[in-house]
């Protein structure tokens, strides 16, 4: 065995550059670079490293404007290059370490590789407190970097060179396994980084990580037979995990053959096109009334690779049937047992034609035509309510946000990837957006995180430079992070941002009412009562100016006709457009036949809470709290 002397920094670079995934035979790079902002952290250590072998390990260096946005674009990127590519996120100590647990979060929430490298104090402590330490007064050993690790699937602090030669391959394996993947996180003290080391030859040797396809258990699948079977009104709920497993084509032949009806989460939108004959629509708290009202009756429920997250079980009331069983089929057996499950602990694409082959040889004929009939019926009618709402309606300069969604979808297809996280957006999105292709939604509704949207735009442009990209984000998130409009105009990312602005947090505001709270604090209303001549209460931001200063093709569209040509000037136009388009706060798209818990006052001076509390105490009594 032979070794090579270098720095903790340069064998973190060397070690990244050479890991690849394989699965299905294809082989591609895993990391396929490093985001990063520098600091007196890393400049020595991981900068230094990438500066001298960035280049010839074929490693490319990005720098976003934010380490939150730095990892929300790797997440994005993973999330649409199926977990099989990703991104290392590097940062100094300290605040720009913090900046990068939110994306953190995000990522180990929705199950997303992310490799985070953030710098940490010196481990040696001579300088102590170094700038930007946290000095805890009893716990010497504690960091900032400590935040991370409630956030990641993996953590660990290189405080000895020698830690890396464990640390990294499991680092590796744990990014690379889609049941444990999320963020990982390695904390590397800023000495600790430039000190040099005689690593193994082998550390650097180039390594394939299998992405397996788990096979179902014989004995899940004839549990899981006896109850298909059994049931009369069916139901599959499909989640990101058939996406990411490549499972939509076994779906759509399972769904089809069996005359099962497929109800859709945010993550698993997609999966088959909008207009497939068994796509019952989205289900849950921001689904549709189809879907809502076959979950509702069912009397079992195929989950495939879903969390069953609080929007799709609204809460635990979208599932009444007194006898409602569960099949779990996941790669994960948390997800797999959910609600009682009956699990299948496999590859989505396995188990869907492993399940097919059983029920066929049980000879299961599939669903009676009375019920696949319901179906159909509940599915033309949810149809036409889509249509409808996203019809403009009205003057033209009174645009609301489903006529907004109606026209950018006509006008990009159902082929272009559509982008969003937080708001009123994403619930409206999933119930009318049209999508044609399995890449076509990437809506992260799992952490929902403000902030995600514009950073996601440049991960999924990144990932698939052929694909025409569309931000759709609310005038609230786009404050709260829209820097990396400056990134896509240095790296030459073309993407559309529709900046939909209607003066506020204005989904908060229609919680805040109803849990009966008179509207305040979400809209942004000049504090004195001030009116401006234009926009009234509001402070009137002219987001246009403000993504053109950043160098963006900007463009204001108040008409429907303006927004189509915007549309298609962005479409002509060689760098990332930003398109502002006002829009009419009230004219709110109605839930269906569903709920979301959020508790209000047990006790309060003011009837509305009153009234508020009492309707909230009767919608909990359809919460099915004996599912688990
Ligand atoms: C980082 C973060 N902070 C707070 C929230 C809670 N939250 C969800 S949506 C929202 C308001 C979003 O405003 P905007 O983007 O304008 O969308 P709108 O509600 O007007 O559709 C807030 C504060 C969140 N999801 N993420
Ligand atoms: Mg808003």
């Amino acid at each position: 065995m032979g070794f090579v002397r270098l720095t903790v920094g340069q064998a973190v670079v060397r070690f990244m550059a050479r890991q690849f995934t394989e699965r299905d035979g294809h082989e591609q790079r895993f990391i396929a670079g490093v985001w990063g902002i520098f600091g007196h952290g890393n400049v020595a250590g991981l900068g230094q490293a990438l500066e001298e072998y960035g280049d010839a390990e074929a490693l490319p260096y990005l720098r976003p404007q934010n380490e939150q946005a730095q990892v929300h674009i790797a997440a994005a990127f993973a999330k649409h290059r199926d977990r099989l590519q990703t991104y290392a996120c590097l940062s100094s100590v300290g605040p720009g370490a913090l900046n990068m647990v939110t994306g953190a979060a995000g990522a180990t929430v929705n199950r997303i590789p992310v490799l985070l490298l953030p710098s940490d104090y010196f481990a040696n402590r001579a300088p102590d407190p170094v700038l930007q330490q946290i000095e805890h007064p009893i716990e010497r050993d504690a960091s900032a970097n400590d935040a991370f690790r409630p956030v990641s699937r993996f953590f660990d602090r290189i405080s000895r060179p020698e830690q890396l030669i464990a640390s990294l391959p499991e680092a590796f394996r744990v990014l690379t396994d889609p049941v444990e993947t999320g963020a990982v996180t390695i904390s590397l003290p800023e000495d600790v980084q430039a000190e040099a080391f005689d690593w193994p030859d082998h550390l650097f040797e180039r390594r394939v990580w299998r992405i397996r396809r788990p096979l179902p258990v014989a004995a899940d699948l004839a549990d899981a037979v006896r109850l298909i079977t059994a049931a009369t009104a069916p139901l599959i709920v499909t989640g990101g995990g058939t996406i990411y497993a490549g499972a939509t084509e076994e779906l759509s032949a399972f769904a089809t053959h069996y005359g099962i009806p497929v109800v859709e989460t945010q993550a698993g939108k997609g999966a088959l096109p909008w207009d497939h004959p068994m796509n019952a629509g989205p289900v849950g708290t921001n689904g549709g009334s189809a879907a809502n009202r076959l979950a509702r009756d069912a009397d079992l429920v195929i989950g495939v690779g879903t969390r069953m997250g609080d929007f799709v079980t609204a809460s635990k009331t979208t599932f009444q049937h007194p006898d409602v069983r569960f099949v779990g089929i996941n790669v994960a057996s948390m997800d797999a047992y959910k609600l009682r499950g009956v699990p299948i602990v496999a590859d989505a694409r396995e188990a869907l034609r492993a399940l097919e082959v059983e029920l066929s040889a049980a000879g299961y004929g599939g669903t009676s035509a009375t019920y696949r009939e319901r179906a159909a019926a509940a599915k033309r009618e949810w149809d036409g309510i889509v249509t409808d709402l996203r019809t403009v309606n009205g003057a033209p300069g009174d645009l609301g946000q489903a006529e907004v969604i109606g026209i950018v979808n006509d006008v990009v297809g159902g082929h272009a990837t559509v982008i969003c996280a937080a708001g009123s957006l994403p619930g409206d999105l999933l119930r009318l957006w049209r999508v044609d292709d399995p890449k076509a939604y990437h809506v992260e509704y799992g952490f929902s995180c403000m902030g995600y949207e514009i950073a996601a735009g440049l991960g999924v442009r990144l990932a698939d430079p052929d694909r025409e990209v569309v931000v759709m984000v609310g005038d609230g998130s786009y404050l709260m992070l829209n820097s990396e409009i400056v990134t896509a105009v240095a790296e030459g990312l073309k993407l559309t941002i529709v900046v939909l602005d209607n003066h506020g947090f204005q989904c908060i505001l229609a919680l805040q009412r109803s849990v009966g709270v008179p509207d305040f604090g979400n809209e942004l209303r000049f504090r004195d009562g001030t009116s401006h001549r234009l926009t009234g209460p509001y402070v009137p931001i002219d987001f246009r100016k403000h993504a053109e200063a950043m160098g963006a093709l900007a463009l204001q569209a108040d008409t429907p006709d303006e927004l189509r040509s915007a549309l298609a000037q962005a479409r002509a136009a060689d760098r990332v457009t930003v398109i502002v388009v006002p829009t009419e706060p009230e004219k709110r798209v109605p839930g269906f036949e569903t709920w979301w818990d959020v508790p209000v006052a047990a006790t309060s001076a003011q009837a509305g809470v009153r009234t508020a509390r009492d309707a909230y105490e009767e919608a909990r009594r359809q919460q099915r709290t004996d599912l688990h």
